[in-house]
């Protein structure tokens, strides 16, 4: 469908300049999020990228995700980083010599080859994997695309539901805020309060040199991520025992829309997807039972070293309207709640903000305390057509490429004006655009 209020000329032109932003950010195997401030693989992006990739060539769309999933660990989790041995340590931090994953990692299992973080991120790979293969399925059967990445992603998923289920109620946990990709949300505020910030001059952020100093998150955020992340490593990436442990919605939603599309895989490749469809339904029910909080009209993170709902209201917590298996009361709530004051959709915003517009800690410009981001407005989209909600749907799939080509394909946007945030020519804004023209 053309998208409306965009000739065909202005749509064609559109896509090529996504497609430009893509081949700019591509390095042969994979694609950056961002040549100026994320000069490596990150984990969701890179899933998020091969979704829009696959228009333009499924062979590149292929090669980005097994790049990926090339750097698993033993222990089966993918890491949120896979690091460009030709960038200076410098261009990012934190770089290879915090991680140490050759070293610290080795008891988990970190590849020797290649260096990466020893995070997670969203585990949005074995959607992306499937819509890829959908996409050419002829090419995906002669490169045997989905017999490979299928025990890959089986074993990701594994050690989610196992070593992750901190809390014992079938959800997995995040250990760190950059593990759920919205590092600086106000969700994270009250958790991160606890955590004693690593000194200062103890290390250099690397962001600054890019960003407006405004749009990212705070030096004492930072100093509380990087102790975070210092104490994983010196306990060799080990779970269960950090002072950081969340249950987030929108992570465990991204778990089980993967859980559905791994039971797909293995029914092309002859397998039944019986287990695994049953699991997402249990995740599904879990899911509800833990976080659903009727009395925000949204699904809430857990905070289990806190005990209890945290309730700022994230993105994150709407981001469960993808799942098809929801109570029919819990998705009429949730897209009252879209597109109710609080997030605004289709009276003052556009685009999804990324926290609550009528929040104590809302901020239009800065980071994940209120902008738009483009891959959670890609996310609801899908979740608001499976739920047969076609208006705000078509309006999301409309904005969504209008916004980020004016924008210059920005890495967020303000919720209200549309003004460019963070860096351009970001890759998943320019990926989600083009698939979102398609
Ligand atoms: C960081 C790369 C990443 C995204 C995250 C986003 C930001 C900062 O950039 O993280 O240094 O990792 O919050 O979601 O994957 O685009």
């Amino acid at each position: 469908p053309g998208l409306p209020g965009l000739s065909g000329p202005a749509e064609a032109s559109l896509r090529a300049r996504a497609a430009r932003v893509l081949a700019a950010n591509w390095t042969g195997s994979s694609t950056v999020p961002s040549r100026s401030l994320y000069p490596h693989q990150w984990s969701w992006d890179s899933a998020f990228v091969a979704v829009g990739l696959r228009h333009l060539s499924p062979l590149r769309a292929q090669t980005e995700l097994e790049t990926l999933l090339a750097a698993q660990w033993g222990d089966g989790r993918v890491p949120h980083i896979v690091f460009n041995p030709s960038v200076p340590l410098d261009a990012y931090f934190p770089s290879p010599d915090f991680w140490r994953s050759s070293t610290a990692g080795r008891a988990a299992g970190a590849p020797r080859t290649v260096q990466t973080s020893g995070i997670v991120q969203p585990p949005v790979h074995a959607l992306a994997v499937w819509l890829v293969h959908r996409a050419d399925p002829v090419l995906s059967r002669a490169r045997g695309f989905l017999a490979r990445a299928y025990p890959r992603l089986a074993a990701w998923h594994r050690y989610l539901l196992h070593r992750r289920d901190l809390g014992g109620g079938g959800l997995a946990s995040v250990v760190h805020p950059w593990e759920q990709g919205m590092d600086n949300s106000p969700c994270w505020d009250l958790p991160l309060s606890r955590i004693p910030p690593a000194p200062d001059g103890s290390f250099r952020r690397a962001d600054l040199g890019h960003g407006a100093a405004e749009d990212r998150p705070t030096d004492l955020d930072y100093g509380r991520y990087v102790r975070l992340a210092a104490d994983y490593r010196d306990a060799g990436y080990a779970d269960g025992g950090g002072d950081f442990a969340v249950e987030d919605p929108a992570f465990n939603a991204l778990l089980i829309a993967s859980e559905r599309a791994l039971a797909r895989i293995a029914e092309e490749l002859g397998a039944p997807g019986t287990a695994r469809r049953a699991r997402a339904a249990r995740l599904t029910a879990a899911l509800v039972e833990r976080l659903w909080e009727p009395a925000s009209g949204m699904f809430l993170c857990r905070d289990l070293r806190g005990g209890g709902l945290l309730p700022e209201r994230g993105v994150s917590g709407l981001v469960p309207l993808l799942l098809p298996e929801l109570p029919g009361d819990v998705v009429g709530a949730l897209v009252r709640t879209l597109r109710g004051p609080h997030f605004g959709l289709g009276r003052s915003t556009a685009l999804v903000p990324s926290y609550d517009l009528l929040g104590e800690a809302f901020d239009p410009h800065r980071y994940w305390r209120g902008p738009a981001w483009f891959n959670t407005s890609w996310l609801l989209e899908r979740g608001l057509r499976t739920h047969g909600e076609r208006e705000p749907a078509d309006a999301l799939r409309a904005a969504v490429p209008a916004l980020a080509g004016a924008s210059g394909f920005a890495e967020y946007v303000d919720p209200y004006t549309g003004e460019a945030c963070g860096a351009t020519g970001f890759s998943w804004t320019a990926a989600l655009a083009l698939d979102l023209l398609h």
